[in-house]
């Protein structure tokens, strides 16, 4: 058993037999009997939830025109925590009085492949939600990765992003630490504590201490200001909550206990502050399609929508 905080990074822990090799600390029971061959071969049966969906090449395997709507802007997503960041921020500007931030929001389903269509492809050659294409001048813009998304919104409408040189480079820098940090508690912690066909110890030990680390980094800052970016709530916050304020909340992974979220006190608070928000209430909810039916909005074409079509309340079909 490897003690936390003490396994290097750069560890390697491959081979046929139990390890013992590992730089300077002590020794754990190898857990496989995996040796890379030398040239890596595409195993399309390799379990794990969504196998089916992950591919080494890119580009459509579909023709699929995407749906197009009457506002200005066209959204296809879905809501996982990159979906939600945009639909938050679009609820904002809408809440402000932002009448061009008016939108459609198009369920891309994900694990169906819907994301490898010729005509989602087209919005983001990287095949993942959230894209948007603002089409309310006389030429369509594409926007793909959700910060960038964020960026364009609180440009457009000058919202959620300070003026002020250094508030703004706070807010930016916060924004671009979650793009940078989320990958490892999603596709790390959370693929490997609650995805991978089996527990890797070593893995889920490496990923665990890395996303401990950020909450720890977000509650130090949360204990020197309200928000992330200084005084006001910014695209930052709209990009952080959905991720860790969901993880502070044992809402995604099941991991709650096992990472101890209520330790991180200051995260705790500012997490309940930003979900108490109105327009994240509503945000959320768009592109949803897991949880209770009352918060499921799969598409959202109309303000009123969410009052009207939410899964509790559109007819099944017989
Ligand atoms: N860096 C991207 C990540 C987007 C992302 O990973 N989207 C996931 C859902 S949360 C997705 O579409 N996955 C589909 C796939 O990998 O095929 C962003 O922030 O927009």
């Amino acid at each position: 058993m490897i003690g936390r905080g003490d396994l290097s990074v750069n560890t390697v822990v491959v081979g046929p037999t139990s390890v013992e090799f590992i730089s300077g600390v002590s020794s754990m029971t190898n857990t496989t009997d995996y040796t890379p061959p030398k040239v890596w071969i595409w195993n399309k049966a390799n379990g794990g939830q969504f196998a089916n969906i992950n591919r080494p090449i890119s580009g459509p395997t579909h023709e699929k025109a995407l749906a197009v709507g009457r506002h200005p802007l066209q959204l296809y997503s879905l809501g996982t925590p990159n979906g939600v960041k945009v639909t938050v921020m679009l609820e904002e500007l809408l809440a402000l009085g932002h009448s061009g931030a008016e939108y459609d929001a198009w369920l891309i389903n994900i694990r169906e492949g819907d994301q490898f269509g010729s005509g989602f492809v087209s919005v983001n050659p990287n095949s993942k939600i959230p894209a948007l294409m603002d089409r309310s001048g006389p030429t369509p813009i594409r926007i793909f990765e959700s910060g960038a998304i964020l960026i364009y919104l609180a440009e457009k409408f000058g919202a959620f992003l300070p003026t002020d040189v250094a508030a703004r480079a706070e807010c930016l820098s916060w924004l671009m630490w979650q793009m940078g940090s989320a990958p490892y508690l999603g596709g790390g912690f959370g693929h490997f504590y609650a995805y991978a066909p089996f527990k890797i110890e070593y893995a889920i030990d490496r990923f665990a201490m890395e996303v401990k680390r950020q909450l720890d980094v977000l509650d130090r800052r949360l204990a020197e200001s309200d928000y992330l970016g200084g005084t006001e709530y910014t695209i930052a916050d709209i990009a952080v909550w959905p991720w860790y304020g969901a993880l502070a909340k044992g809402l995604v992974y099941d991991a709650a206990e096992f990472l101890q979220v209520d330790s991180y006190k200051n995260v705790q608070r500012w997490t309940d502050t930003v979900a108490a928000r109105p327009a994240v209430k509503r945000g959320r909810m768009v592109n949803r399609t897991y949880g209770d039916p009352a918060s499921q909005l799969h598409e959202r074409h109309d303000a009123s929508d969410f009052d009207t079509k939410t899964q509790d309340k559109v007819a099944r079909p017989k």
